[in-house]
C-alpha cells in the first residue's frame, strides 16, 4: 500500500434464493462472499477522479465528479464508478475526486455482483475522501437507484447485501421499506459456487433480456390486479397478501398471454419459496432448503427462461454428485450456480464437477478459480478507519 492511502473493500454476493423478484419488491435471501473489490485511494483537492485497475483487461478511466457525469461507452467498467460518484454528487455538493487503484478477486460477469461491489466500494471511497456519511439503509437505496446509470433496471438486492451483510449469516432483504433480517447459516452446510464458463455480460443482449423481464412482470401485475378489482399500482407483496397463490395463478392463466402467465408464475411462486427457505435454514432443514433450490431452478429455467444449457448441466451434475439442491444464481443467461450440500459431501461434489463438467471443456486446471465454497461474510467496510481525509 502507498503511504497514507485509504483502503475500502466491498464483497461480492451469492443469492441463495429469491431470483428476479427484488425488482418486484419481493423479499430475497442472499449472503456476502469472502471475495471482494478493494480500492486503495488518495483524496484529491479537485473534482478529477482517476482510476487504475490492476486487471490489465480494464483500461485506466477518468472523469470529473458532477451531478451529471457523461457515461463511458456501454460495457466500460468505469461506468460503475461513475454511477456511484454521480449518485453521491446529487446528494452532496462540491465533492472532490480521488486517485484510485482498483483490484478484485471476484470473477467478472459470473452472477456474483462484481459490478455492484465496485459501485459500493467506489461510493465508500468518495464518501471517505470527502468526510461525508450516509446512513446505511439510505445508502443502499441511493446506490440501488444509482447503479441504474449503467442502463440496467436492477432491483436493489445487491447493494443492500453488499453493505448490510453479517458474517456467518444470510439475510432476508425486504423492500419498501428496505430492511435486512439475518439468519445464521448452519455450520455444517456448504454453499458451492460454480461458474458455467459462460460470461453473463450485463451490457448487450443479457441487459435487454433482463430489462424485458422487469417490464413483463410489471405488465402482468397490472393486468392481474385489474382483473381482481385492485388498483393498478398495487405492489406484488400487497397482491400476494390479498389473494392466495392458487387464486393468483388461476386469474393469471385466464387473463395473461402464455408468456406473461409463466413470468407471473415464477414471480409469485419464487416469492413463496423465500420465507420457506429462510425457515428451513433457521430449522437446519437441509433437505427442504435443497428442494426449494431445485424448484427455484426449474422455475427460472422453464417459466422465466433465464437459464442456459451449461447452467442446467452444472445443476444436474451437482445434484447427481450428492448436493441437496442446486440452481442458477444471479441474473442468469450464463454466470454461476449455487449448490447446497453437507460439509462431508462438498469434496465429492467439487470432484464430480471437475471430472464431468470442467475436464471435458478443457478447464479442469482452472477448477480452483471456477468453483469455491461460499463463506457467509461481512459487508463492505473502510479498512483505514483511523485515517482522516488528506
Ligand atoms: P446480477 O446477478 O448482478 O446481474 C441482477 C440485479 C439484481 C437482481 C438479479 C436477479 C443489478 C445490479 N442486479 O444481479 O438486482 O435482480 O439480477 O435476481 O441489476
Amino acid at each position: 500500500m502507498t503511504p497514507h492511502a485509504h483502503v475500502v473493500r466491498a464483497p461480492g454476493r451469492v443469492n441463495l434464493i429469491g431470483e428476479h423478484i427484488d425488482y418486484c419488491g419481493l423479499p430475497v435471501l442472499p449472503m456476502a462472499l469472502q471475495r471482494s473489490v478493494r480500492i486503495e485511494f488518495h483524496p484529491r483537492s479537485d473534482r478529477e477522479t482517476r482510476l487504475v485497475n490492476r486487471d490489465p483487461r480494464f483500461a485506466p478511466n477518468s472523469f470529473a465528479v458532477s451531478e451529471s457525469i457523461p457515461p463511458a461507452p456501454a460495457g466500460d467498467w468505469g461506468n460503475y464508478a461513475r454511477a456511484a460518484t454521480q449518485a453521491l454528487a446529487k446528494r452532496f455538493r462540491d465533492l472532490r475526486g480521488v486517485d484510485a487503484l482498483v483490484e478484485s478477486d471476484l470473477p467478472i460477469a459470473a452472477g456474483l455482483s462484481s459490478s455492484s461491489a465496485l459501485v459500493v466500494a467506489m461510493a465508500l471511497a468518495i464518501m471517505r475522501a470527502n468526510g461525508v456519511t450516509v446512513a446505511s439503509l439510505e445508502l443502499m437505496d441511493l446506490l440501488g437507484r444509482g447503479e441504474r446509470y449503467v442502463g440496467t433496471a436492477g432491483g436493489g438486492m445487491d447493494q443492500a447485501i453488499i453493505l448490510g451483510a453479517q458474517a456467518g449469516c444470510a439475510s432476508r432483504i425486504d423492500f419498501h421499506p428496505l430492511r435486512l433480517t439475518p439468519t445464521t447459516v448452519p455450520a455444517d452446510w456448504r454453499f458451492i459456487v460454480a461458474w458455467s464458463l459462460v460470461h453473463a455480460e450485463k451490457s448487450g443482449a443479457a441487459r435487454q433480456a433482463y430489462n424485458e423481464r422487469t417490464r413483463q412482470c410489471d405488465e402482468a401485475r397490472r393486468l392481474v390486479a385489474g382483473r381482481l378489482g385492485h388498483r393498478e399500482d398495487i405492489t406484488y407483496p400487497a397482491l400476494l397478501a390479498a389473494a392466495s397463490v392458487e387464486e393468483l395463478l388461476q386469474v393469471a392463466g385466464s387473463t395473461l398471454s402464455e408468456v406473461l402467465a409463466r413470468r407471473f408464475r415464477h414471480v409469485v411462486t419464487e416469492g413463496t419459496r423465500v420465507p420457506q427457505a429462510e425457515a428451513a435454514m433457521a430449522a437446519r432443514d437441509l433437505g427442504l432448503f435443497g428442494q426449494l433450490l431445485d424448484a427455484s431452478h426449474r422455475s427460472l429455467r422453464d417459466d422465466y427462461e433465464v437459464s442456459h444449457p451449461e447452467l442446467d448441466r452444472l445443476v444436474e451434475l451437482a445434484r447427481a454428485a450428492g448436493a441437496a439442491g442446486a440452481r442458477l444464481t444471479g441474473a442468469g443467461f450464463g454466470g454461476s450456480i449455487v449448490a447446497l450440500c453437507r460439509i462431508e459431501r462438498a469434496t465429492d461434489v467439487v470432484a464430480a464437477l471437475r471430472e464431468r463438467f470442467y475436464a471435458p471443456r478443457g478447464a479442469a486446471d482452472g477448477v480452483g478459480r471456477h468453483v469455491f465454497m461460499a463463506e457467509p461474510s461481512a459487508g463492505a467496510e473502510v479498512l483505514t478507519p483511523g485515517a482522516s481525509p488528506d
